[in-house]
């Protein structure tokens, strides 16, 4: 299976800094978050959308699959730390601040925000003069930033315990989640040398999916198992947060995945892709990820 999270963890895991020095506390909680198996879709949606595109892969691409999973385990470590969410458990392993202290998980999410620009900065040699590749860093920069990632935990922080009107739940969910993997699949389109049309589709397509991800994380905060979570459930509740599926009931809220899904299958399926292979698989992954419990 070309695009298991396995075969992708083969990729991305070349990219990791050696545990040595005198940061090597840091580097070794960056690395545990890292490595702790997470689903990897955002780096296994750029390799697809680059895949659609591209003849051949090369290390490009390779560094910024590395580089969007860093951006992502690095939300991920801080947004469990005491001031925010303060969950013990994240991909079936205890949070970084529970196993390394809370200094050195603040440390290793910075250190992670970091290193996937050192990473991604490697492109530039690799394929010099490249816009396509000044095109990726500038999204790599930007979407996980104030308007985008950041922006929308922002609002999200600032609302705890409030409920939320239609336009703010839109904009925080089209940030805080939708936007890194706008991201992903944004990257993999430019540097597979999508047109740029085809890049303008390929963004709306991952809003509908960003949407419908973030919704269903809601939907098994409620209704999944901690076992196959390998996160807690409940947390939105006991941090007093209001959710699409809090706030419109489960059915509207499986209802909302299931049509923002098949959205962004049609739209896919539109897509004027060079291989049809990573547009299939791309196709299966959005429905895949309908009736996901993980
Ligand atoms: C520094 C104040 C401060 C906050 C940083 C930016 C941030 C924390 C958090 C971003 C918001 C966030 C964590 C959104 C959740 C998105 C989401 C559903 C994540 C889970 O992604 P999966 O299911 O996780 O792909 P795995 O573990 O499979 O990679």
């Amino acid at each position: 299976m070309k695009y298991s999270a396995e075969n992708i963890e083969n990729i991305i895991y070349r990219y990791l800094p050696e545990e040595e020095g005198y940061p090597v506390s840091c580097i070794r909680a960056m690395n545990y978050a890292y490595k702790a198996g997470g689903k990897r879709l955002r780096p296994m949606m750029m390799r697809m959308c680059y895949d659609m595109y591209a003849d051949e892969a090369d290390g490009v691409i390779e560094r910024f699959m590395a580089a969007i999973e860093m951006i992502h385990t690095y939300s991920l470590i801080h947004d469990d730390l005491p001031a925010l969410d303060n969950d013990d458990l994240r991909r079936g392993r205890p949070t970084v601040h529970k196993a390394f202290g809370e200094d050195m998980a603040i440390l290793a999410g910075d250190g992670l925000l970091n290193y996937a620009f050192e990473t991604a900065a490697g492109a530039f040699a690799i394929r010099p003069g490249d816009v396509s590749v000044e095109n990726a860093f500038a999204v790599l920069a930007a979407k996980p930033g104030i308007y985008g990632m950041i922006g929308g935990q922002t609002l999200d922080v600032e609302k705890t315990g409030e409920s939320l009107s239609s336009d703010e739940l839109v904009y925080i969910y089209e940030n805080k989640t939708a936007a890194l993997i706008e991201a992903a699949m944004m990257i993999g389109a430019y540097l597979g040398g999508a047109a740029a049309e085809d890049i303008e589709r390929i963004q709306k397509i991952a809003v509908c999916v960003g949407m419908a991800f973030q919704v269903q994380d809601d939907i098994l905060d409620i209704e999944g198992e901690q076992e196959v979570l390998g996160k807690p459930v409940c947390s939105d509740e006991k941090n007093d947060k209001y959710t699409y599926a809090t706030i419109y009931g489960l059915d509207k809220a499986k209802e909302y995945v299931e049509t923002k899904s098949m959205e962004a299958y049609e739209l896919i399926k539109a897509l004027d892709a060079k291989h049809d292979e990573a547009k299939q698989a791309l196709m299966e992954l959005t429905v895949k990820l309908i009736h996901r419990n993980r």
